[in-house]
């Protein structure tokens, strides 16, 4: 039986919380304000769970971080559920929120396929007026956005495009129904996390692949792991203390940096340490090295030297290879995500595989057979846009959300962010957002932001109620200070000289700062809890 809510016009007057996204975050949110006894509804612009999972169905999309953290913590949540591959793929991840979505029954209480449009805060009531592209409306006393870090995919503005008469997808806007690469002539523009899962897939089966690549990204192998029975029931017994031991950890991960210097041990005793890191896969080598890699530009370069060495032996070709992995580093290792590979460097022993450097070799249009570079037209069948997101800000952005002076949050961070804490944002009270921007975010695991930054705005929430205080608003001097400590804390650090969506520099014409802080989990749970014990100072509350 289909117990999902249809979109409909109608009208809730008397929400507590509306609660717009259905990903970790999301469904976090709803269970938990449920369960706290609040009046809570969950708008979804999908027809399905899953947030990111949902949208992102190309071929090869997969989590970046081992499954067993890759979930909820809640011991009833992965009891009877076993992982079928350590990096699960995007159709695991949507059997995952169908089981966590039976288990706790979440669906009667979400609205699918209606898209949140605008917002205004009615000083008056209180409350939010909130509109969707489907005629239903909310007027919730609280608004708690999450859209995540990437929900407004970007496609930079390249003449031609809608020339092509192929087909033509954004990876974060692949058609459900999915569409073949078999026989193709498939063409990739974009080589982050999105385009290389594309490409590894599409090598398998299309007659032809063409990537173009602007910069070359350092990825790191991922040492995927077909898992048994008998192997989730051994990681099993090792949750409770992955799961506890997050809270410890920079990343929200079950592991953290070394606590010494690249440059005070011997080379060695160095090289051993990152031969043990590259065998052990995923982020390891980025979130596991020492403590100085992404500080100190001799220690990161020792980092880059290594991870050079290893992609090189990959790759037989040494113009391509010296492309994909240059002497000089395209920037400090790890200030970009650092997305993890199967096999994607040695794709390119393949004859069926091409690569384009459009840095040498730059995209003039495209045109009804396919893509013009100075070397000639490269004819596709398909084009994939794997050009990433206006990250982090974009799914605020994105929404006509209206503040008490009339402006939207558009308006208010066109010269740049402020935030309070990374959840809320002065002149527009009883707003709140998670995993958005000046919060740990894109340097933290999802699941483990949406259940400790959960915890922290569903405690926001509770501490009003218990108060009967109905309205609460951040401080301008109190985020005009986060985002001073936001700056200081990368000011130590080398991400500020790559052009990441993490610096927000990826979208032509974005403010370029640090969007995500770079503070690590600890820091940001203490201060945010600081704040808490204080009655919540840098909010005022009325
Ligand atoms: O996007 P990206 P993504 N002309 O911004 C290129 C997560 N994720 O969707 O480097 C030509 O990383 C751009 O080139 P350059 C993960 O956190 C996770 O791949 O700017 N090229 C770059 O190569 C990840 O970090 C998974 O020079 C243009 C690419 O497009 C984040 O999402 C899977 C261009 C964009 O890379 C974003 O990843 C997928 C232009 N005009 C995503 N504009 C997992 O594994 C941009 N590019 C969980």
């Amino acid at each position: 039986m289909d117990h999902k809510l249809k979109p409909d016009a109608g009208k809730d007057e008397n929400l507590d919380v509306l609660v717009v996204g259905a990903g970790f975050s999301g469904v976090y949110q709803l269970e938990r304000l449920r369960e706290l006894g609040f009046k809570v509804r969950l708008v979804e612009a999908g027809s399905g769970l899953g947030g990111i999972w949902y949208w992102n169905c190309y071929p090869g999309a997969r989590v970046d971080t081992n499954g067993p953290l890759y979930q909820f913590s809640r011991p009833d949540l992965w009891e009877d559920w076993d992982w079928s591959e350590m990096f699960p793929g995007w159709q695991e991840m949507r059997a995952y929120f169908d089981h966590v979505d039976k288990k706790l029954n979440l669906s009667k209480d979400i609205l699918f396929d209606t898209k949140v449009t605008g917002a205004e805060f009615d000083e008056k009531d209180r409350r939010w007026v909130v509109s969707t592209d489907t005629g239903y409306s909310a007027n919730p006393k609280f608004l708690v956005i999450c859209t995540g870090f990437g929900s407004k995919p970007y496609i930079p503005p390249i003449e031609g495009t809608s020339d092509f008469a192929g087909e033509c997808y954004h990876s974060a806007l692949w058609p459900q129904q999915g569409t073949s690469l078999g026989g193709k002539r498939v063409g990739v523009i974009g080589t982050g996390a999105s385009g290389i899962q594309i490409a590894q897939e599409a090598a398998k089966e299309a007659d032809h692949l063409t990537i173009f690549q602007r910069t070359p990204n350092l990825f790191l192998p991922m040492r995927q792991k077909q898992l048994t029975a008998s192997d989730n029931v051994k990681m099993k017994k090792d949750y409770p203390q992955s799961f506890k031991r997050r809270r410890e950890t920079f990343g929200g991960f079950d592991y953290d940096f070394i606590p010494r210097s690249a440059l005070e041990v011997s080379e060695d005793e160095r090289l051993a340490a990152y031969e043990d890191l590259w065998a052990k896969g995923g982020f390891h080598f980025w979130l596991g090295t020492f403590d100085d890699v992404l500080f100190n530009e001799e220690a990161n370069r020792t980092a880059y030297d290594f991870w050079r060495n290893k992609t090189l032996a990959q790759i037989k070709d040494p113009v391509i290879a010296a492309k994909l992995a240059p002497a000089v580093a395209p920037h400090p290792f790890g200030t970009k995500r650092p997305s993890l590979v199967q096999n994607y460097y040695e794709l390119f022993n393949q004859d069926n595989v091409h690569l384009v450097d459009i840095s040498q070799d730059p995209i003039e249009r495209i045109t009804s057979k396919g893509v013009l570079t100075g070397s000639g037209e490269h004819e596709l069948d398909l084009l994939a846009f794997a050009t990433g997101f206006d990250a982090v800000t974009g799914g605020l952005t994105n929404i006509d959300i209206r503040g008490t002076d009339g402006k939207t949050i558009k308006q208010k961070w066109e010269n740049g962010v402020r935030t309070l804490l990374g959840v809320a944002t002065q002149g527009f009270p009883n707003l709140l957002f998670a995993y958005g921007p000046q919060a740990p975010t894109g340097f933290l695991n999802g699941p483990s932001s949406a259940e400790y930054q959960g915890d922290l705005i569903l405690n926001l929430l509770v501490y009003m109620r218990e108060r009967e205080i109905t309205r609460f608003e951040a401080e301008t001097a109190a985020e005009e200070a986060w985002r001073q400590h936001n700056f200081d804390l990368v000011d130590e650090t080398l991400f500020p000289q790559a052009d990441s969506w993490y610096m927000g520099a990826n979208i032509p014409g974005k403010t370029r700062e640090i969007l995500n802080y770079p503070g690590g989990l600890p820091l940001y749970l203490e201060k945010f809890n600081a704040s808490a014990a204080n009655n919540y100072e840098g909010f005022t509350l009325a």
